[in-house]
């Protein structure tokens, strides 16, 4: 394939109100401050989202840190890559050098993949290997001010054809809640995300969920650990599935090996980029895990790019990926995202991630806006 000259980096910080706030056992988002980042190459421009929070309690990254690796290290590296820059799956290489920072890297490399869908003229799913027409889609449902809201928010969800809820849980926020959920809706498909809010001492506990017939508990127990979710696994029927721990595919082989989950949640900004995801996907698949896509209340730039990844054959779950509307008064993107009575979203066909950034209305909520350019082609 030929290479890609990349003319020029544009990192921006836009400001974004979330139509509900959203709330975890880390805490409370009501606003996001999100960086996008902007490729000009060949002719044409691409998008990517970083899924950096604005503080680091989901993971070390923060969206500062994410635009100094990004402006610093990374964006350069990608200037100056000449012949070394062939496409997304070049980028794990050409970053290979600085650690960690994975959705700093993410936002870099899934907008390589999306400039170079646009380049080959097939769509970003197609260029990923995806072979689904539609996606399954469900929700994540925050902690929310009492049982009554929740329920109201979950019949609302139920309604409009998502085909999996997922409530976010901590201690004093759990048994009583399946209880009321399980007791109005015994049949629709239910999990759980901890975020890492449980201990060793909570196992007992944790063995009482058992009878509400979850899909899944999401990350129970410690951001970066396989070991002590192995130990719990063994002693629960539900299966447990990791999202924090789960950094690359070495986590990802450990994790399967020691039984620490049966459930993989890929989120591509935490694996550093498509590239990872894929090979995560893969090895998965080759061992009979099952994964699914999950969101961090991304933009539909961020969301457009979930969507094609999770039309990888074993995304076989219903993914956190879901309409728009869930999150944003306005979305960024054209169309924005829809999912059907049935709960599904279509992949778009056409080339490139297939729905339009609305320019102007980026233009207007960017606060903070910079340039990389190649300094070695400048002087040359
Ligand atoms: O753990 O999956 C998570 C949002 C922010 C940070 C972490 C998580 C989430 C979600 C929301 O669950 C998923 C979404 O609707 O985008
Ligand atoms: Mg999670």
């Amino acid at each position: 394939m030929n290479n890609l000259q990349i003319d020029a980096v544009h990192l921006r910080e836009i400001n974004l109100p979330l139509a509900h706030p959203f709330e975890t056992s880390f805490g409370v988002t009501t606003a996001r401050r999100i960086l996008l980042v902007e490729l000009e190459a060949n002719g044409v421009t691409s998008w990517g989202e970083c899924v950096a929070g604005e503080h680091p309690y989901f993971s070390e990254e923060t969206v500062d840190t994410a635009w100094l690796i990004a402006e610093t290290e990374l964006a350069p590296k990608l200037l100056d890559a000449g012949a070394e820059l062939s496409g997304g799956g070049s980028c794990p290489h050409l970053f290979s050098q600085v650690r960690g920072h994975r959705m700093a890297k993410a936002a870099l490399e899934n907008a390589v993949w999306d400039l170079e869908a646009q380049v080959q003229a097939v769509s970003l799913a197609n260029l990923l290997g995806g072979v689904r027409e539609t996606i399954a889609c469900g929700v994540s449902i925050g902690i929310q001010s009492s049982l009554q809201v929740l329920l109201q928010k979950i019949a609302t969800e139920v309604e409009a054809g998502y085909q999996r809820i997922k409530l976010k849980c901590k201690p004093g926020w759990d048994v009583k809640v399946f209880e009321a959920v399980r007791d109005r809706w015994p049949d629709i498909r239910l999990s759980c995300d901890a975020n890492s809010a449980y201990r060793m001492r909570d196992f007992d506990h944790i063995a009482q969920w058992e009878q509400f017939n979850l899909m899944m508990i999401e990350q129970p127990l410690w951001y970066d650990d396989f070991y002590f979710h192995s130990m719990l696994q063994k002693r629960l029927e539900t299966p447990i599935c990791l999202d924090e721990s789960i950094r690359n595919r070495r986590d990802a082989l450990a994790a399967i090996d020691m039984d620490s989950c049966r459930i993989i949640n890929i989120k591509v900004g935490r694996v550093s980029g498509f590239s990872e995801a894929i090979a995560i996907h893969n090895a998965a698949e080759e061992r009979g895990i099952p994964v699914w896509c999950g969101g961090m209340l991304e933009t539909g730039i961020g969301r457009s790019h979930n969507i094609a990844l999770s039309s990888l054959a074993n995304f076989s779950l219903p993914g956190d990926v879901s309409a728009s509307a869930r999150y944003w008064e306005q979305d960024i993107i054209e169309p924005e995202v829809t999912v059907s009575r049935a709960g599904e979203i279509v992949v778009p066909q056409g080339p490139g991630r297939g729905y339009e950034v609305m320019r102007d209305r980026v233009e207007l909520l960017t606060v903070r806006k910079t340039t990389i350019r190649s300094k070695a082609r400048v002087m040359a």
